[in-house]
């Protein structure tokens, strides 16, 4: 436990802020429903497929007084997929290198969303009809404290209701409101969506647009399938309205990471009209939708600022009026200024308000072309070539925090750390 102070130091130093969010405690006492939705990327928001509107729904929540969507949200998951996501968001802690954190650390100690706000009286759940062993999920979510997990077995699921991976998006929403409306209020409840999963199967009466046309099976039914989600989403908030729980609640709807890798390069840059897919381009792809809409607020807009999963804890916590004051986290709040400037992806690249840096190139983040950096007009002074790459110092910091997130993870630590002195604990 004896990297804690250095942690801790670096955590206070570099990530945290004293800026107060300017939305603190906006939703104070509400219900958070976080609805994980799987593997939509960004470029499908506000775009067409042979001429149709991919996301009508989502589109217009992008435009809603409500809502706060933000346009350079990246995903910061690897290996373990949804559960990184998940790991990301509860935590505020970056996944593992490899292999997936859930299975490998799920019996650590961790200090998360849930259990934060266990300790402020909300029920905390999952909903996702998949087995509750997928991801080691039953176990990790014992470790962050989430009250309740319901599985597969909660859910009828019947060979009309369900395609690839199980109960279809739909049903699963509609089947879940049961357990909404019965729910111990304020409640924490995420909603883990399963049918917009690789392959991207869907049933002919399920697609309301057409598929699209390229050498990619997989990117060609990505867009019905995203539709399909879209509309899940949909006709989910209707439900919320009709129930009454949607006045009392804030809804977050986030992607989990990407749907199409850079196998589909190819049909990827017919489909976006570029000639190739740069490695700056697969970084922009990284992108994932994030949406909060908080109902009866009217001064939502549309936020450009870099920012990624691992902001989502802090900020959500600040939503609700709780401190974090005392957590260990490596993101910030996406409502103030002073933050931390730059998103890591596990990989060690990263985004910046000016660069992008991957495979050690770093790029104009707005121009995508190479940043030069002036190596032949190099002095011969020590280190001046290194300090004319503006990416290095970032690089250095990401490099910094991953290893410190992992050696938290690696070490146990937060068995060391006494977080109960918060303010809010
Ligand atoms: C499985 C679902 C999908 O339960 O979360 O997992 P993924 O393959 O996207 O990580
Ligand atoms: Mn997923």
């Amino acid at each position: 436990g004896n990297e804690i102070p250095e942690i801790k130091e670096y955590v206070e130093e570099e990530v945290k802020s004293d800026e107060e969010s300017p939305l603190k405690g906006i939703a104070e006492d509400r219900n958070v429903i976080f609805i994980s939705a799987e593997s939509i990327q960004s470029f499908v928001i506000n775009n067409k497929v042979n001429g149709q509107v991919i996301t009508p729904f989502l589109n217009s929540l992008v435009n809603d007084e409500s809502t706060f969507y933000f346009e350079n949200f990246y995903h910061q998951t690897l290996q373990g997929k949804t559960s990184d996501s998940e790991f990301l968001v509860e935590n505020s802690l970056y996944p593992l290198s490899r292999g997936a954190v859930f299975f490998t650390h799920g019996q650590n100690e961790y200090h998360g969303l849930s259990e934060m706000l266990n300790n402020q009286g909300y029920f905390t759940s999952v909903l996702h009809a998949n087995n509750k062993s997928f991801w080691n999920r039953d176990q990790m979510y014992d470790s962050l404290e989430v009250d309740h997990f319901y599985g597969e077995e909660a859910y009828e699921v019947t060979e009309e209701n369900s395609i690839g991976w199980g109960l279809k998006d739909k049903p699963f929403f509609e089947q879940s409101m049961k357990y909404l409306q019965t729910m111990e209020q304020p409640f924490y409840s995420k909603f883990i969506t399963l049918t917009n999963h690789f392959p991207f199967h869907l049933d002919k009466e399920d697609r309301s647009i057409e598929k699209y046309d390229s050498s990619s099976n997989t990117l060609n039914n990505f867009f019905p399938a995203v539709r399909y989600m879209d509309e899940a989403i949909e006709e989910f908030f209707g439900q919320l309205k009709q129930s009454g729980l949607y006045k009392d609640s804030i809804i977050v709807i986030m992607g989990d990471h990407y749907g199409i890798s850079e196998n589909h390069n190819k049909a990827m840059s017919r489909y976006l009209g570029k000639d190739e897919i740069t490695p700056y381009d697969h970084v922009q792809l990284q992108r994932v939708p994030m949406f909060i809409h908080i109902p009866g607020y009217e001064d939502g807009k549309v936020i450009s600022e870099v920012t990624g999963q691992i902001d989502v804890k802090p900020t959500l916590l600040h939503l609700l009026g709780i401190s974090t004051e005392n957590d260990i986290q490596f993101g910030n709040d996406m409502f103030i200024d002073d933050r931390k400037g730059y998103i890591a992806l596990r990989n060690g690249d990263f985004i910046s308000d000016k660069y992008i840096s991957t495979g050690g190139i770093c790029y104009n983040r707005k121009t995508g072309e190479p940043v030069e950096t002036d190596e032949e007009t190099d002095t011969g002074v020590q280190d001046e070539t290194e300090t004319a790459n503006p990416c290095t110092p970032i690089k250095k910091k990401v490099e910094k925090e991953l290893g410190l997130s992992d050696s938290i993870i690696y070490g146990d630590l937060f068995r060391f750390v006494d977080f109960s002195n918060s303010k809010n604990e």
